[in-house]
């Protein structure tokens, strides 16, 4: 088995390493298409959403901290129609509820195994369950039998997680998911738009500070990486996704926690020549777009919890650290 190990950024042209998320060379299986008529009631759906009005903003940012080889610069005004976007990344409870209604097996399942971070493996069971790791970021551990409703492998649930993001979704799984919800995944462009919660340039959801007053506003790494997570936020894993305040647009887990998918490919130099009228992104492609970081992203090592921030990885990877929310036109 290979694993190709572009999370280290060399795919991406990512100039610094990135916790981020390995992606996998995962071709000996295919991804079964996903096709329902079943579909989750739409007032339910619309219930967990928020409008927003749409306007230009600006995107991306030239602020130091930034990586302007991941594509984040320049700042750009962009034009976004009306839309609504999910009030929250997708939970368990709610993933749950897709699969009991479709019967849709996750390539997670397909494939047979996930990425762990290794130290949510069972100290005891490590060589049990660990088949293999990344060579670049060997925190990340191939486990067999690891999954949306099993995040550690076999062995682990998520009876008391229903209400934290699903994990170990690949962006193929949210298509799927999104086929039965009725709604699609927010472009890049919307996904940053609705970040900002209304903020004009500033680096995080809720303004240039990341603990304003000494507090933390979201779930990310503290300690040193890849080592130890203090846990000083209160999380050394994903965490319910209302455990902090939300932006300024009422959404809540924007940064941090777990990486949310988009819809567009990846490409760090496009957006420069491209239209910034509702900007869907490159034709084609080798990764799709992931936004917001994840509980393990830190300064000294993956300092993308910003909102500008960016990174992408193949359609079928899955990881303890990706998930999803919706996006829905303006009705
Ligand atoms: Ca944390
Ligand atoms: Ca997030």
């Amino acid at each position: 088995m290979t694993i190709d190990h572009s999370m280290d950024g060399s795919s991406l042209k990512q100039e610094r390493g990135c916790c981020c998320a390995p992606s996998v060379e995962k071709s000996d299986a295919r991804s079964a298409p996903h096709s329902s008529s079943i579909h989750e009631p739409r007032e339910e759906m619309l219930a967990r959403m928020v409008p927003l009005s749409g306007g230009t903003f600006l995107m991306g940012t030239e602020n130091p901290e930034g990586f302007p080889t991941d594509g984040e610069g320049p700042v750009r005004a962009v034009s976004i129609t009306a839309f609504l976007i999910d009030r929250h990344p997708v939970t368990n409870a709610l993933f749950g509820k897709f699969i009991a209604a479709t019967g849709y097996t996750t390539e997670a399942e397909r494939f047979g195994w996930s990425f762990v971070f290794w130290s949510h493996i069972p100290k005891k069971r490590f060589a049990e369950l660990v088949e293999d790791t990344v060579a670049s970021a060997p925190w990340w551990c191939k486990v067999r039998g690891a999954r949306w409703d099993a995040p550690e492998g076999p062995g682990s649930d998520v009876r008391k997680r229903g209400d934290y993001p699903v994990v170990h979704v690949s962006w193929n799984d949210a298509q799927a998911y999104c086929l039965w919800s009725g709604q699609r995944l927010p472009t890049e462009a919307e996904w940053e738009y609705a970040a900002r919660g209304g903020l004009e340039q500033k680096l995080y959801p809720w303004g240039d500070k990341l603990r304003p007053g000494g507090e933390h506003r979201c779930n990310i790494w503290q300690g040193e990486f890849p080592k130890e997570d203090t846990g000083d936020d209160g999380y050394t894993g994903t965490c319910p996704v209302e455990a902090f305040p939300p932006n300024g647009y009422g959404l809540y887990s924007i940064t941090g926690n777990a990486w949310e998918w988009c819809a567009d490919w990846f490409d760090a130099e496009l957006h420069r020549t491209a239209s910034q009228v509702n900007p869907q992104g490159p034709p084609q492609g080798i990764a799709r777009v992931m936004k917001g970081g994840s509980f393990l992203c830190h300064k000294s090592y993956c300092n993308r919890y910003r909102v500008a921030a960016r990174t992408g990885n193949t359609p079928d990877s899955s990881t303890a650290n990706i998930g999803f929310r919706c996006a829905l036109s303006a009705l």
